[in-house]
């Protein structure tokens, strides 16, 4: 009688650590968008044109890597002013985004002459 009487609670302790993870994942779901950590991603390419005025620079890049992007030119933010200085257009170049809203912000870039 108690061995059974264990056996069904064993079975009731097993079957609400089932239900655990998903209880918690629905806790999440209403305010993990914010918190969540920012995409990054790196690829290599060619720097076209430099807006100092605008904190941009438009590069000629291709395949990201940690990024679903295929190769393009397209304008990047950068991260801080700094990051421009020394470049200029033609320049090979490797560099690092995060996502920040709907922008790719370059974070780190480097000749890669
Ligand atoms: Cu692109």
């Amino acid at each position: 009688m108690r061995r059974r009487f264990t056996a069904l609670a064993f079975a009731a302790s097993m079957a609400a650590l089932a239900a655990a993870p998903s209880v918690l994942a629905q806790g999440h779901a209403g305010h993990g968008a914010p918190a969540a950590a920012k995409a990054t991603g790196t690829a290599d390419g060619e720097v076209r044109r430099i807006d100092a005025a605008a904190k941009k620079l438009v590069i000629r890049h291709g395949d990201f890597k940690g990024i679903d992007m295929p190769a393009m030119t397209m304008a990047f933010p950068v991260k801080d002013a700094k990051l421009l200085e020394g470049l200029k257009p033609g320049d090979r170049v490797r560099f690092a985004v995060e996502q920040s809203g709907g922008d790719l912000v370059i974070t780190k870039i480097d000749k890669a002459n």
